[in-house]
């Protein structure tokens, strides 16, 4: 037994719930990232520690926009482009290679490289007014060869974290991180804090000291020491485990230390690639079996509300398509945006959460928000939005016939679920030790 087949039972017991299947598609995603063996590692740490600056000098230009205030406004995806295809997408626009730029209401956007920082940087996207939910820029550096996804986040505590996909959320859909301190400040509060959540998510971890060129030997030293002993702690490691941990003094600005970082990941992906992948997505999966024992105790919580405040919450809802549904007539000829039909899922999502307190989710392909759609079109898929949703509830409560039995039959799946998913997580357990 090894993850990619825990990975791949646990899509099928999912497969078996109709209450799971946001995990199915969940499960599928982590099986074919351990198929594909794409490596994604994110620079992460508190604001202005440097982290955009040591991507640039690993990759060798000023690709990103650094500064002394809080810059980092958006998250940035950068990947090996072939320069081949590179070269003839410049020669064809002859312009800078271009970065996809995709929106949180769905929309996305090709841009210049060099245009970025109207999208990226706090100061031209301020309060991320352009609502901007990620980037991707494709570059020809060498060190991305070979499948490794490069990640910029914004600083962990700065007041941009808020405003789109912070680092924490992030850090799950990593392999790896870079944790990235500086000597010019202590470890602080805010980053211990994130290192003890961050911990349980990412396959390995480089801890990276930066600012070197500010301070003497003689300091560096004992700052080492310092953070040595601190990160040994927050990260609740015996003394093997303490001893492997890799501690790099470095200064992105000047690049000194920069290529022992790089050595030293492009080594661990050539030895251990394997094995980081295979922890990270272990780890994954852990969250997701945590997640839906949680989803579930809320489904029981439901089979097991009262009648009266059930009848209430389902009325609810009911009207509430009701009036939905009503709109669509309503709806003035004209061109509608696939956007728009998202906002209309997210609502819906969250008026399900509220009154019923479970994840109902909907699947948004964001490639596709741009689509223009006739108004019967539109009309259409609505409808068929509100059939789905109105077909889940009914048949996931078995609101009007369902007698006694049926609800101790569901209740019982629920914990044949639940007993199945104890199994997995031990296994888990185990191959991850
Ligand atoms: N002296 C010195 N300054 C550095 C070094 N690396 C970065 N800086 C400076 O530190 C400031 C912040 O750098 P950024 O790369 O923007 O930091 P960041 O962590 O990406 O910041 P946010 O995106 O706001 O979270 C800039 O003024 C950089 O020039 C270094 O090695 N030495
Ligand atoms: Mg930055």
């Amino acid at each position: 037994m090894n993850i990619l087949e825990t990975t791949i039972k646990a899509r099928e017991l999912f497969s078996e719930f109709e209450l799971c299947r946001l995990q199915e598609q969940e499960t599928q995603k982590l099986a074919e990232r351990l198929e594909n063996k794409k490596i994604t590692i994110a620079v992460i740490g508190q604001f202005k520690r440097g982290k955009t600056t040591l991507i640039n000098t690993i990759l060798g230009s000023e690709l990103l926009p650094v500064g002394i205030v809080p810059i980092t406004a958006a998250i940035t995806r950068i990947e090996y482009a072939d320069p081949g295809a590179v070269k003839a997408a410049e020669a064809a626009v002859k312009t800078e290679p271009t970065a996809t730029v995709y929106f949180t209401n769905g929309l996305s956007e090709e841009v210049p490289a060099a245009d970025l920082h109207e999208y990226i940087s706090e100061q031209e996207n301020h309060d991320n007014e352009r609502g901007v939910a990620e980037v991707e820029l494709l570059t020809d550096a060498d060190f991305l060869k070979g499948g490794l996804t490069l990640v910029d986040t914004p600083g962990v505590g700065s007041v941009h974290e808020q405003n789109s996909k912070s680092a924490m959320d992030f850090a799950r859909e990593s392999d790896g991180v870079i944790f990235m301190i500086s000597v010019d400040s202590p470890l602080n509060q805010i980053e211990v804090d994130f290192l003890r959540k961050v911990r349980k998510f990412a396959g390995k971890f480089y801890f990276v000291v930066n600012k070197i060129d500010r301070v003497d030997e003689e300091e560096l030293a004992e700052y080492m020491d310092y953070c040595r002993s601190l990160i040994v702690g927050i990260m609740d490691l015996d003394d093997d485990e303490a001893k492997a941990i890799k501690l790099l003094p470095v200064s992105a600005r000047k690049g000194t230390g920069v290529e022992e970082l790089t050595e030293l990941i492009r080594e661990d992906l050539l030895t251990r690639g394997a094995e980081i992948m295979e922890r990270s997505v272990g780890l994954k999966l852990l969250e997701i079996l945590n997640n839906t024992r949680t989803q579930i105790a809320s489904y029981r919580e439901v089979l097991k509300m009262a009648p009266n405040v059930f009848n209430r919450r389902f009325k609810e809802m009911s009207l509430l398509l009701h009036n939905q549904r009503e709109q669509i007539g309503n709806l003035e000829d004209g061109q509608y945006m696939r956007a728009r039909l998202n906002e209309e899922k997210a609502f819906l999502t969250r008026k399900v959460r509220e009154l019923f307190g479970i994840e109902y989710y909907y699947y948004v392909d964001r490639g596709e928000a741009a689509e223009l759609m006739r108004r019967d079109e539109y009309a259409a898929e609505l409808t068929a939005v509100y059939d789905e949703l109105e077909s889940t509830i009914n048949s996931i409560f078995m609101y009007k016939e369902e007698n006694a039995y049926a609800v101790a039959r569901r209740i019982e799946d629920l914990n044949i679920l639940i007993h199945e998913m104890r199994k997995l997580t031990r296994q888990i357990e185990r191959e991850l030790k």
